[in-house]
């Protein structure tokens, strides 16, 4: 039979991420044929009990969601998919699932997962005619029905322990550089390595009782393929017990995670092996996914990754190119052949091509803190609810510096406690000098309004990302052509391209302060499937990892010769503007003072405490 239409392969993309699952499914040629998602809230969230995808326990800064949640989330996004009109065609024809989870959240599998997870294979657990549902099927799988989340912070002790235990010297202040050095990242309460060591302190038992741990990538990953499936090798570096220059497990770190030297050995066997490769196949779907929604017996479950590393592959990424993520945290990414830790951000391997990182600053005073600001404005009477805090920001002139008033605003919002920076929640606010920064003062109260805060707040967001990317961005890329002016080698140092993706990239005036603050030699573009950057990056990861073709043909040559710009992005705001950007400048040295001085106040704080 001649290949029609409806035989051509179809590849999945997942994204389960803090408040919702997403589904997209593209066909060989990039081209979006289906998608559908699950609101965690909006579908769950009274039978759970959630908040914004979410559970807070404020007294000990634990924030987790239950397993059954997604559970429960990726049967009905799979009903959801053969519920729409092409949905059983497109169902039948993938050949190839990934996708993308929030980073940092774990699961705990206990003594019936390997079971239970075969079970899926037969088809699921027949305890009548009728087939039950994945969180019956796996009911007994599980040492713990919780996952942590990425906005825990429960975990201030063990980074503690984290960031000593790699130090040369007798004060530990080389700690967290050290930390960096070989994991990536300094010790961060999020980070999985630090999670572990709780749960195995706080609930003895639960951590006997584990067999296996998954970070949520390689837990969807396994539900799909009915067996555990290894982690993957760009969401690992999520842990803070990955040894990224030596490509294995750190042993000190392990050993500090289990206890004792005696107890690495069980937790290598819980954490499993890492897959090095990040495309080919783990396996064929289990049974349970064809039986019940009709999904074809070929389809190839590919490795799942973190949902940064996945927004990466959303698009073929030029060297300086930076996307910025503005979802329910905000992340500044970019892809690297250096490797330059540091304990302020973030590296990980990237998720495709051995040799390059992803480099990641991740603010989770993000989206939710925007949202903040924008309440205390009078409320917005058209359709669109930040058209008042546009407007805000729009009339805001740069810094706030007006004829009236010369002093440039500075501000830190932190409705949660914040990653970078490490400060808990609080409002600050301070002035200083617009021509070098000086005379850096905590602010009279009148200094700023609600108005100037809409603008102060994405100032100092993009103020943020512009300080700590600076040791990645330089004025000209060796031997590459800049398809910009020929004056754009001679930029100052700045990204190339800023993409923005996740739902704030639907604003136009934080675009705008977004290209002022950073620059951009190229402009700012934001990616059409914005919201849906990390499910679509893991279609494309589905698709480059069943059609390589072999381990050397990279996902930035396969995807790249079929990826076009036509449709895919548009260009948002200019970006490099010389005399915003050079007014940013003048201040970013007063910036890092701001951040330092709090830094200290509330390290004093913490001291006085103890
Ligand atoms: C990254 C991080 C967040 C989550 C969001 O380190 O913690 O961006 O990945 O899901």
């Amino acid at each position: 039979m001649a290949a029609g239409a409806s035989q051509e392969p179809l590849y999945l993309g997942f994204d389960l991420s803090t408040q919702q699952l997403k589904a997209i499914v593209v066909a060989s040629d990039l081209a979006i044929v289906a998608q559908t998602k699950v609101d965690f809230d909006a579908d769950f969230g009274s039978k759970y009990g959630l908040t914004k995808g979410v559970i807070v326990n404020d007294d000990e800064g634990e924030v987790y969601a239950p397993v059954a949640l997604f559970l429960e989330a990726i049967d009905l996004v799979f009903a959801r998919l053969k519920a729409l009109d092409n949905g059983p065609d497109v169902l039948s024809r993938i050949r190839a699932i990934s996708g993308s989870c929030q980073q940092h959240g774990s699961v705990y599998w206990g003594q019936g997962a390997a079971e239970q997870l075969a079970d899926l294979q037969k088809g699921g657990s027949d305890k009548s005619d009728n087939k039950s549902a994945l969180k019956d099927c796996l009911a007994e799988a599980f040492s713990r029905p919780w996952a942590p989340n990425w906005q825990d912070h429960s975990t201030q002790a063990e980074c503690d322990e984290f960031d000593a235990k790699l130090a040369t010297t007798a004060s530990k202040e080389d700690g967290p550089q050290k930390l960096a050095e070989v994991t990536g990242s300094a010790a961060h309460h999020r980070f999985t390595g630090t999670q572990i060591m709780r749960i195995r302190r706080k609930w003895p038992d639960v951590y006997a009782k584990t067999t296996r741990i998954s970070l949520v990538s390689s837990f969807v990953a396994s539900v799909l393929l009915g067996s555990l499936a290894p982690m993957d090798i760009s969401d690992v570096c999520g842990m803070d017990l990955w040894d990224i220059p030596n490509q294995q497990w750190s042993e000190p770190l392990l050993e500090l995670t289990a206890g004792s030297s005696k107890a690495v050995g069980d937790l290598r066997s819980k954490l499993g092996e890492v897959r090095i490769d990040g495309g080919g196949s783990m396996g064929s779907i289990a049974s349970y996914f064809v039986e019940t929604y009709g999904v074809s017996p070929e389809c190839q479950i590919a490795p799942f990754t973190g949902d940064n590393p996945a927004t990466i592959l959303a698009l073929p990424l030029r060297p300086l190119d930076a996307i910025v993520s503005l979802g329910t945290s905000t992340t500044f990414l970019m892809v690297t052949p250096h490797y330059k830790p540091d304990p302020s951000y973030h590296f990980f391997n990237h998720p495709t091509t051995p040799g390059q990182y992803m480099f990641m600053l991740c603010y989770k005073n993000g989206g939710l803190a925007r949202e903040k600001v924008r309440d205390t404005l009078p409320p917005a009477t058209g359709g669109d609810v930040w058209a008042n805090f546009n407007k805000a920001v729009l009339d805001t002139p740069v810094l706030g510096v007006t004829d009236a008033d010369r002093q440039a605003k500075l501000g830190l919002y932190f409705y949660i406690n914040e990653i970078v920076p490490n400060i808990p929640a609080g409002t600050w606010r301070y002035t200083c000098n617009p021509a070098d920064g000086s005379n850096l003062t905590p602010a009279a109260a009148e200094a700023h309004s609600p108005k100037t805060d809409a603008r102060e707040i994405v100032e100092s967001q993009a103020l943020s990302m512009r300080l700590r990317s600076q040791p990645l961005v330089h004025d000209h890329v060796p031997g590459e052509t800049v398809d910009a002016d020929a004056n754009a080698a001679r930029l100052p140092a700045q990204p190339r391209r800023i993409y923005l993706v996740g739902g704030g990239s639907l604003n136009p005036a934080i675009a705008q302060v977004l290209g002022e603050v950073l620059g951009g030699a190229e402009g700012v573009y934001r990616l059409d499937v914005g919201g849906n950057a990390c499910a679509l990056g893991g279609a494309y990861k589905a698709l480059w990892s069943v059609e390589r073709r072999d381990e050397h043909e990279t996902f930035d040559e396969l995807i790249g010769k079929r990826w076009t710009p036509e449709g895919a992005i548009e260009k948002v705001d200019v970006g490099y503007r010389p005399e915003q950007f050079a007014q940013y400048g003048q201040v970013l040295g007063a910036f890092d003072q701001m951040e330092q001085t709090i830094l200290a106040e509330e390290q004093a704080k913490r001291d006085a405490k103890k």
